[in-house]
């Protein structure tokens, strides 16, 4: 297994196609607003099969919303979900939510980031840009290996594959650049993230 989630951004059809030739290969896979819209729960429930499924809706709601809509995923068998950042401190702790803290692109997450890393404990863990290598280690240095870090960014939004493994993210998540093409899984063998925590 490599420290890589597949971000299967695309059609049921081609999703599962991917998902199965990198079942041996792929640590979890990335399921967002792509797949939920075409299939809704039941591409949750088929892709949870093949490994463990982040769901992506990037959730900033009231806390009894967002525990309901968890809870839901959960059922469908995702190991877990992730949650904007900007809603914390109202984000109700819950270790099945990786929360958002910075992005691969310019927001206003740029001015908040450091001061989010204060709130994360309680959380499942954090998302964080794969190609800012230097932030990603500044946020392995203050949540030290308790808290998990997934990293998008890599391949085609400029990220080099391993670059934020080897600055101690727990694993890269990776679209395009695999579903392109997913023999360049193989760019990710080897790797050891630092911490060695689970998806
Ligand atoms: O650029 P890619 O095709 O590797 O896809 C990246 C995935 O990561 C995609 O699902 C997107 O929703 C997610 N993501 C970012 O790209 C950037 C972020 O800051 C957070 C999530």
């Amino acid at each position: 297994m490599y420290p890589v989630v597949v971000a299967l951004d695309t059609d049921l059809k081609t999703a599962l196609e991917v998902a199965r030739s990198l079942r041996d290969e792929a640590a979890g896979y990335k399921v967002g607003w792509d797949l939920v819209l075409e299939a809704g729960l039941e591409a949750v429930r088929t892709i949870s099969r093949l490994g463990p499924v982040v769901v992506d809706l990037k959730l900033a709601d009231v806390p009894h919303i967002v525990k309901r809509v968890v809870d839901k995923l959960s059922s469908a068998g995702a190991c877990c979900a992730i949650a904007h950042g900007f809603l914390l401190p109202s984000l109700e702790r819950d270790e099945r939510l990786y929360v958002l803290v910075k992005m691969t692109v310019g927001s206003q997450y740029d001015r908040l980031w450091k001061e989010l890393l204060g709130e994360v404990v309680g959380f499942r863990g954090v998302v964080a840009p794969g190609n800012e290598p230097q932030a990603i280690s500044a946020i392995r240095s203050s949540l030290g290996c308790s808290t998990r870090i997934i990293s998008p960014g890599i391949g085609a939004q400029g990220g080099r594959p391993g670059d934020a493994i080897r600055a101690g993210a727990d694993f890269e998540i990776v679209g395009r650049y695999l579903l392109e093409n997913p023999a360049r899984v193989s760019e990710w063998a080897g790797l050891r993230p630092p911490c060695g925590n689970p998806l």
